[in-house]
């Protein structure tokens, strides 16, 4: 009778037993380098994590970079910090939600993209066993999102501008560059005169101090659609007094870590856009609070990327698929990065510059365990009681 009552309330089949987590490092050469203003990448090190829930397995990514230069957190960081506290923190528990595992893994400050492989896992093994798309339990509501790209730092111009062709030529919907000193307002000048309608925006990955104030204005002339994190990648304060200065809207990344960074980025009017980066905010419950706060202050987000696999760009287009991800986000096709990805399909995006959602359980893309194995250079499963 009362085994009736309880299995009433809460049925067994919408809860996550979770038993182990596997942890695996892969080794992912990229099709071609990515330079930023704290460095070039060739390679990634893509920090798996899978969470194992009694027959279901939920696929999470840590974004995290292989060096400290974006963010504090690196993988060399994130890995025993799920090992030795937030693995431990969930293992042997029973959620009936991937929300809920926030409040476990709150005692440890800071380290969110290593809490997002964990939480986004869970989101993901939820969808799978409610047998609904990730987007829709995310609450999304677009059946299509728009896709931009994010077009590194080349070894000369002409090499820049054969690449913002091609992207162009795919019908990507907006063309992102990176800058730093000495790889600015030239470079501007030379797209901006070859095509002088194309939706443009630029990041400074924090390049620059509000010193360069007289420099800053000048990128005024290029009618950006945004200009992302020019200064300190922990400031909000100096982003208002650039924007007060700007005509070009601020795009924060770096500065927004949760919701609250939100809230007094819009009050202070440091930025008129914010990129939202899963990862980079500690996992999906989140990134929606973070889209909410947004979208009280009609704020327009987009969704940023980290040379994710497929897995962790899977997660992308799910979270894109919420209503105030109004601008077209980082979300781009697999093959600008991967020779083969590891989901099948691969991200696909049309020739409109668009990614069509499926309406497939889960993420609507299939994990490749087989290539995963084939790729793990480091693997480690960590079980309830056993660290
Ligand atoms: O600042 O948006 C960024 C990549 C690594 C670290 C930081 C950033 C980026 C990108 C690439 O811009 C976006 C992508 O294509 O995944
Ligand atoms: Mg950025």
């Amino acid at each position: 009778m009362i085994q009736t009552e309880i299995s009433k309330e809460s049925p067994a089949s919408t809860q996550l037993k979770i038993e182990a987590i596997t942890l695996r490092e892969l080794q992912m050469p990229l099709v071609h380098f990515f330079e930023t203003s704290f460095g070039r990448t060739y390679s990634r090190r893509i920090l798996l994590l899978t969470v194992h829930c009694e027959g279901i397995d939920g696929w999470g990514e840590c974004v995290a970079g292989e060096d400290p230069f974006y963010s504090s957190e690196w993988i060399e960081s994130a890995w025993p910090t799920i090992k030795k506290y937030l693995a431990p923190a969930v293992l042997g528990k029973t959620l009936s939600s991937g929300r809920e595992s926030v409040s476990l893994l709150a005692r440890v400050r800071g380290h969110r993209m290593a809490k997002a492989a964990v939480e986004n896992a869970l989101w993901d093994a939820e969808a799978k066993q409610k047998n609904q798309p990730l987007w829709k339990l995310l609450g999304g509501t677009r059946r299509e999102i728009e896709c931009g790209v994010s077009i590194g730092i080349q070894d000369s111009v002409e090499q820049l501008l054969d690449k913002v062709e091609t992207e162009a030529a795919a019908g990507y919907r907006r063309i992102k560059l990176k800058v730093k000193p000495a790889w600015d307002l030239q470079v501007l000048e030379r797209v901006r005169t070859r095509w002088p309608e194309m939706v443009l925006s630029c990041d400074a990955n924090s390049a620059y101090q509000l010193d360069d104030l007289e420099h800053l204005k000048k990128f005024d002339r290029f009618k950006l659609l945004m200009l992302e994190q020019p200064l300190w990648n922990d400031d909000i304060f100096e982003h208002a007094r650039l924007q007060k200065q700007l005509r070009t809207p601020i795009c924060l990344d770096e500065s927004i870590r949760h919701a609250r960074d939100a809230a007094i980025a819009a009050e202070t009017d440091a930025c008129r856009i914010i990129n939202i980066k899963v990862g980079r905010v500690g996992g999906f419950t989140e990134a929606k609070k973070v889209h909410d706060v947004c979208q009280g202050h009609n704020i327009p987000v987009w969704c940023g990327g980290m040379l994710e696999s497929g897995i962790g760009r899977s997660h992308n287009v799910a979270l894109s698929t919420l209503e105030n991800f109004r601008l077209p986000g980082d979300v781009s096709s697999s093959k600008r990065y991967w020779k083969e990805d590891i989901i099948e399909p691969e991200v696909a995006v049309t020739p409109k510059g668009t990614i069509v959602i499926s309406d497939e359980p889960g993420t609507g893309y299939r994990v490749r365990e087989d290539l995963i194995e084939k790729l793990t250079v480091r693997k480690e499963t960590i079980r309830a009681g056993k660290v």
